[in-house]
């Protein structure tokens, strides 16, 4: 197999999500972390699903730092 560079697809609930304001402060933070990450983003849901290289450990460390609570599906 060729080498390739490893996208993975990471889900967090951000229950503190409230306004448009916090989706784009969480979608700039992410985009931070790693640039070419897809983030999508569910108000309703409070739901955050990014699919890039970055772990699910600095994908939260990432949103706490925003000033949210990201918690674990
Ligand atoms: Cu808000």
């Amino acid at each position: 197999m060729a080498p390739s560079e490893e996208m993975t697809m990471i889900e967090i609930k951000v229950p503190d999500m409230t306004c448009g304001h916090c989706v784009s402060t969480i979608t700039k933070a992410v985009k931070e972390l790693d640039a070419s990450a897809k983030v999508d983003i569910s108000l309703a849901e409070h739901r955050v699903r990014v699919e890039g290289k970055a772990s699910k450990e600095d994908l939260f460390h990432c949103v706490a730092e925003a000033g949210f609570t990201p918690q674990a599906v």
